[in-house]
């Protein structure tokens, strides 16, 4: 069997392909496992200090594969979708946002359903000028999941997010830029080399500094403003008493680069 998900290993960081191409990297039970298993190798791999998540062929990732035998009801029989969420895609959510080290996630092509909330999940954004995105469900007697209607809102505005949850319409990748959905759009050839750039700019950076600025920008969503000021105050107390800070101070006194070192 042709591995579900292409697992690169680079210096300091990782690149996963969803690969599936002929039906656009769409999830099966299958894939999820795989993915799932690529992450935790990550993780447990204390020099990789950031990750990269694109789709092999045309494609990003179109959601859910609504024809696989692991969700697909028998005629007359009622799947049970919150079970696939519960099992797949909530753990997929949880496990991308709470890893120490920034995914970067470069959307080659179409991204619908479940497919965009894997790249709203992710902490940097690329995409192809070709790429698209679709809130798939509304079509299909569904909601959005995976995330969506709590992160969708907050990165482009309740209002923008409604109106493009309940219409189903297609975004193109510049209009996703327009609305805050991606970082940043790029022309299709330069895609991965600027996806990468991301990545290699982490794999040198502090990891300390990525793991908590990512986890603070997830707790501040729960906090307010006072609470956030505590959180803050007490995470710069731990990093001051850090290797990365002495190091980053030191090399700063010193007119260098820092070395920091893995995870
Ligand atoms: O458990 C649960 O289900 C709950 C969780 C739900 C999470 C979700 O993600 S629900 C949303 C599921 N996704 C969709 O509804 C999107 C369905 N796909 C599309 O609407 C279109 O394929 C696209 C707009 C994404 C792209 O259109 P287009 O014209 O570029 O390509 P295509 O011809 O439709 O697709 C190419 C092939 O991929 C085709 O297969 P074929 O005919 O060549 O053998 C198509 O059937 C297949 N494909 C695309 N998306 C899916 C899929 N097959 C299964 N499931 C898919 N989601």
């Amino acid at each position: 069997d042709e591995a579900t998900v292409l697992v690169d290993i680079r210096l300091g960081y990782r690149v996963l392909t969803l690969n599936r191409p002929d039906k656009l990297n769409s999830f099966t039970g299958v894939m999820h496992r795989a993915l799932r298993a690529a992450l935790d190798d990550a993780e447990a791999d204390k020099s990789c200090k950031a990750l990269l998540i694109t789709g092999a062929g045309r494609g990003f990732c179109a959601g859910q594969d609504l024809a696989d035998p692991e969700i697909a009801a028998e005629p007359g029989d009622m799947p049970d979708l919150g079970e696939t969420l519960e099992k797949h895609y909530n753990p997929l959510i949880r496990k991308l946002r709470a890893l120490p080290l920034p995914v970067v996630c470069a959307v080659n092509g179409v991204a619908a359903g479940a497919g965009v909330s894997l790249a709203l999940a992710s902490d940097v954004v690329i995409a192809a000028r070709s790429a698209s995105f679709g809130q798939a469900f509304v079509k299909i007697g569904l909601l959005p999941d995976s995330g969506a209607t709590y992160l969708l809102p907050r990165l482009i505005g309740p209002a923008r997010a409604r109106a493009w949850a309940l219409t189903g319409d297609t975004l193109k990748a510049e209009q996703a830029e327009t609305w805050g959905l991606v970082h940043k759009v790029v022309d299709d050839p330069i895609l991965m080399a600027e996806a990468e750039a991301f990545c290699q700019r982490f794999a040198v950076a502090s990891p300390a500094s990525l793991a908590a600025i990512k986890r603070a920008f997830d707790i501040a969503d729960g906090n307010d403003l006072d609470s956030q000021l505590d959180y803050e105050r007490d995470e710069q107390r731990r990093l001051g008493r850090g290797r990365d800070y002495a190091e980053g101070v030191e090399a700063f006194m010193e007119k260098r680069k820092p070395v920091f070192g893995g995870r």
